[in-house]
């Protein structure tokens, strides 16, 4: 076995990767950009080189530098992770001609999956099931309209060298064929130099079912059944699970032993996924073959007890297979919810920003956090937004669900925006529930999984004043500690009796265009009356830690409130929400002299800008556009006006609710 490897990759799967190696005696080298120089990955391994500057390009993809710190160091292998040089064959060839060992399969097994056409034959060669279509080099629009209509409409185009649904055409009928096709050619040039296509019957509500394969380098090779990842966004998956819902143990083995015979013909080596769409009858379809180790294998390990990361370095350390197919089998049921930072109230625009909190559901035999963040820590523009994964087991399905919905209960993220309220809304919803999941599913209950924002729930407004009183009277017993003078009356310890004790106190909070007014009345230490629509609740609350006991008219929970500037982010059972602490002086005449006062919708990049002070504007007229994750944003003039102050240039980087251009009524 290696003592030292080196793991090309950042993120959580750096992390678990060298969580594996760590418990195998195995020495860890980690490589970062200048993003990453303080990730968790890095503190994580032993020992850490920098490769370059942030962009992927200049970092994490340049094999030639990462090959040479191996070399320094001394490792004798490096395992890519997924992404970046996982799937790069050129990368697995420079490795073995550095004497060193790619953990994955050899160079030509990425090669023969790299096109889908070439893909397509040797399956169709192995005996593998495809989806009815052609595949073929002759690419002549009459020969290619003539295959579509003997598929039989509707028929869906394919970019061969495509990938992630870009270049895929949908043709309902012959007459829609040639500019469907010119599409598509189009859309495969522009994202890949290549405009073959493929042409296949389409499949309109199909489940993504992917098998898990192992091989090794004696030619033994077996599977670790299935996963299904239908619940996906824009070819992005969402929640992941294994066994799929539904799955026979006759069609897991022949989808097990039709994946085997996939790696088999390519000669494959290491860990591999075979991806294929299933109809809700059952039947299969070869659609690619990943060669690389997935973000979602952490199901496939909670359902088999097996740790993946281990069997590939034994694999590749020229080890067999550690176990034999009939040696393998399921246990209960595991789900993955992938944490993202990203906005869907934003069109899940990623969203960057400081972790000012984070807390994860505490690690348990049924929950998993794989996650490469900790409080305190950046997310930056330059990588994928994914924050962590939350992986749980059940003894069955409705175990799993159970045990998801409380992890993701537990899930408390301020900083960035994220996809948890949207996750919890999936796994609660009653399409998911049934296991009926399909790649639709999101797309079909729309309205329910993006609904409008409710009334704020009283317990929300409750909690925050509590903690806002709490707040209130900690500062106050700092304050009396800090004093020197021993007869001050702030150093009577007790808040009750240091003069904020004997008034009763307004706030208001603002949850969107809704304002609430509470009123808080201290009755004894830890406990408040808390006045509210009419409604008085009485309250205990004792801090823990960053959390509060709490204890409304008989109700015992425990709840955190993070403070950010005005913002208060309330966490409690039922309830995560951002309400705005309304201070009544703070912004008393602000109205007037930032009226028009335009803020950056998310952090970003300036990258044009319109206008100068001075410069009278009209209704909508662009004023700066920003950049972010490769997205443009314009801000436009919301009524007409003259520009009064443009606080950044082009290249500024700027924070979310950043002042960007002051533009006064005209
Ligand atoms: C299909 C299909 C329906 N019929 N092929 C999307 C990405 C690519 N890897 C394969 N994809 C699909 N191929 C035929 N003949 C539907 C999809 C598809 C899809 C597949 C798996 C998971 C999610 C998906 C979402 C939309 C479309």
């Amino acid at each position: 076995m290696f003592t030292k490897i080196l793991i090309a990759n950042r993120g959580e799967i750096a992390c678990r990767v060298a969580r594996t190696a760590r418990r195998m005696g195995i020495r860890t080298v980690a490589v970062y950009s200048d993003a990453d120089a303080k990730a968790l990955h890095v503190a994580q391994c032993d020992e850490a080189y920098r490769i370059g500057p942030p962009p992927p390009r200049e970092s994490y993809l340049k094999g030639d530098a990462i090959i040479a710190v191996a070399q320094a160091c001394g490792a004798q292998a490096i395992h890519p992770g997924y992404g970046f040089l996982s799937e790069n064959e050129a990368f697995a060839a420079a490795c073995a001609e550095a004497g060193i060992v790619f953990v994955g399969p050899p160079p030509a097994a990425i090669a023969a999956m790299g096109s889908k056409s070439a893909a397509k034959a040797i399956m169709a060669k192995a005996g593998v099931p495809l989806v009815p279509g052609y595949h073929g080099d002759d690419q002549d629009p009459a020969l290619l309209a003539r295959e579509a209509a003997a598929i039989g409409f509707p028929v869906l185009i394919k970019a061969t060298a495509g990938g992630g649904g870009k270049g895929m055409k949908i043709v309902n009928a012959a007459d829609e064929f040639a500019a469907a096709l010119a599409s598509a050619q189009r859309e495969g040039k522009a994202s890949f130099g290549d405009d073959r296509v493929l042409v296949e019957k389409y499949l309109s509500s199909p489940r993504h079912i992917e098998i898990q394969v192992f091989a090794d380098a004696r030619g033994d090779a077996v599977y670790l059944f299935e996963r299904d990842c239908s619940v996906q966004r824009r070819h992005q998956k969402v929640l992941e699970e294994a066994p799929a819902p539904g799955m026979t143990p006759e069609r897991r083995k022949a989808m097990g032993d039709a994946a085997v015979s996939a790696a088999r013909a390519i000669g494959y080596v290491g860990a591999g996924t075979v991806e294929f769409i299933a109809e809700q009858d059952g039947r299969f379809f070869f659609m690619e073959m990943n060669t690389r180790l997935q973000v979602e294998h952490p199901v496939t390990e909670m359902i088999t007890g097996l740790d993946l990361v281990e069997w590939q370095l034994r694999v590749a350390a020229g080890e067999p297979l550690p176990r034999r197919q009939d040696e393998l089998t399921i246990r209960g049921h595991a789900i993955e919810a992938r944490l993202y930072a990203e906005d869907p109230e934003r069109a899940f625009l990623p969203s960057i920003g400081t972790l000012s909190h984070w807390r994860m559901p505490p690690a348990s035999e049924r929950v998993r956090v794989d996650t490469g963040v900790r409080a305190g820590d950046e997310v930056s523009p330059y990588y994928d937004p994914m924050l962590a994964k939350l992986v749980v087991h059940g003894d069955d399905r409705a175990a799993a669900c159970t045990a998801l919905l409380a992890a993701l209960a537990g899930c408390e993220v301020v900083g960035v925006a994220t996809n948890i309220a949207f996750l919890e809304r999936i796994v609660a919803h009653e399409a998911f529930a049934s296991g009926r999941v399909d790649t639709g599913l999101i797309d079909k209950h729309r309205a329910a999984l993006f609904p409008a924002p409710g009334p704020t729930p009283r317990r929300t407004l409750v909690v925050a004043a509590a903690a806002e009183y709490a707040r209130l009277a900690a500062n106050a017993e700092a304050t009396a500690a800090a004093s020197q003078d021993p007869h001050s009356p702030w150093q009577v310890p007790d808040a009750f009796w240091n003069g904020i004790g004997t008034h009763a106190i307004p706030w208001t909070f603002a949850d969107g265009e809704a304002r609430h007014a509470v009123t808080v009345r201290p009755r004894a230490a830890h406990t408040v009356d808390i006045e509210l629509d009419g409604r008085t609740s009485v309250v205990q609350s004792r801090a823990r830690g960053d959390r509060l006991d709490i204890d409304a008219d008989g109700a015992r929970f425990v709840a955190t409130v993070v403070a950010a500037g005005d913002d208060r982010w309330v966490f409690a059972p039922g309830a995560r929400r951002r309400l705005v602490l309304v201070d009544p002086l703070a912004h008393a005449g602000e109205e007037e002299a930032h009226g028009g006062h335009l803020a950056a919708p998310m952090s970003g990049t300036v990258v044009a800008v319109m206008v100068k002070p001075g410069d009278a504007v009209a209704k909508g007229a662009p004023l700066v556009v920003l950049e972010a994750m490769k997205m443009e944003h314009t801000i436009a003039a919301p009524a007409a006006g003259v520009v009064t102050a443009v606080h950044f240039g082009v290249g500024d980087r700027v924070a979310e609710g950043a002042d960007l251009v002051d533009v006064a009524d005209a």
